[in-house]
């Protein structure tokens, strides 16, 4: 049996500099028995396992998740920006709570990878500027509003954040179909069945995924019609979705750019804060459902 490769990662010690930079940095050191370089890999093998027990090891954690949030306490459609903002926000303040992410695409982030188009610093717009401070995001101050070097790294440790909390769990490439009604005791239209299960809209704006609940809404006439989203003011935009968010039908809390088909609310375009802070609304309206 070859020897058991391990490895350590050598932190830059006092390597030579170089205009006060280290040369080189942290590398990965075979453990000691493997004298030369090709020596290092020769003998190499990682421990043996069978196929099966991948499979199981995936399965098993899947549908035990599934069946464990198969009742959650919120669920959350739509991993973008809001929904992720309003996931890190609840599973910070109610550990208590079982917070299920429904995500359509196999990657989640929405449409927070890139700033705008292909430009991939992302604006937030004070004072969201203390969400970021929050999660731990670096950025630049430019006085109103701050920029992130790149939108991948707002969305990367928002996500990374998201999925350490063990009360949430994402189950992405799944795409929410329809909404679950039930009727009050007055008749009334309620989502999600018992009074304290909400679902959290985050589905963006119109298109080939978006604003999938509020469509929905109106086809089962629990909306009259869709405001429609209008052209492009980032003043008045971030200011009307934020202040926006709410339950709009009961159980149903909407945000981000799902709303602004609601509400006819101007679009942003490239900013982002309005998202972030949507998120908290949209997880302090869901706390007065669940502390009324
Ligand atoms: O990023 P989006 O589309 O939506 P938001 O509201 O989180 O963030 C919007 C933001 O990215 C902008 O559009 C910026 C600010 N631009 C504004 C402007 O004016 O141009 O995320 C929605 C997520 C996506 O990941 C979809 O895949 C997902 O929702 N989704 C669904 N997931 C599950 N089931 C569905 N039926 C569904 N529909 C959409």
């Amino acid at each position: 049996m070859a020897p058991a490769v391990t490895y350590e990662v050598v932190e830059p010690t006092t390597l030579p500099h170089k205009g006060g930079i280290p040369v080189g940095n942290g590398k990965l050191r075979a453990s000691e028995g493997l004298e030369t370089a090709d020596g290092k890999w020769k003998d190499f093998s990682f421990q043996p396992i069978r196929e099966s027990q991948v499979a199981r090891a995936m399965a098993r954690r899947y549908f035990n998740d599934l069946d464990t949030y198969a009742e959650s306490d919120i669920v959350i459609v739509g991993a973008g920006s809001c929904g992720l903002s309003t996931a890190y926000t609840l599973a910070k303040a109610r550990p208590d709570l079982k917070i299920a992410i429904i995500e359509a695409s196999v990657s989640p982030g929405g449409g927070a990878w890139l700033g705008g188009q292909l430009f991939s610093a992302m604006v937030m717009r004070k004072p969201a500027d203390k969400f970021l401070t929050d999660l731990g995001v670096p950025f630049e101050d430019e006085g109103a509003y701050v920029v992130v070097k790149h939108a991948a790294l707002f969305t990367s440790t928002l996500l990374s954040k998201v999925l350490a909390f063990p009360n949430v769990k994402l189950f992405n490439a799944t795409s929410v179909e329809d909404l679950i009604t039930r009727r009050d005791e007055a008749g009334g239209l309620r989502i999600a069945g018992r009074r304290d299960q909400l679902d959290a809209a985050r589905r963006g704006h119109d298109g080939p995924f978006g604003a999938f609940s509020v469509k929905r809404l109106v086809s089962m006439q629990a909306l009259e019609k869709l405001g429609g989203m209008r052209g492009l003011d980032m003043n008045v935009a971030e200011d009307a979705i934020v202040k926006g968010t709410r339950e709009i039908v009961p159980g149903l809390i909407v945000g981000g750019m799902e709303l602004s088909e609601v509400d006819g609310a101007n679009r942003m375009g490239p900013t982002f804060g309005a998202m972030a802070l949507s998120g908290v609304k949209a997880a302090e309206e869901a706390l007065a459902v669940f502390d009324a």
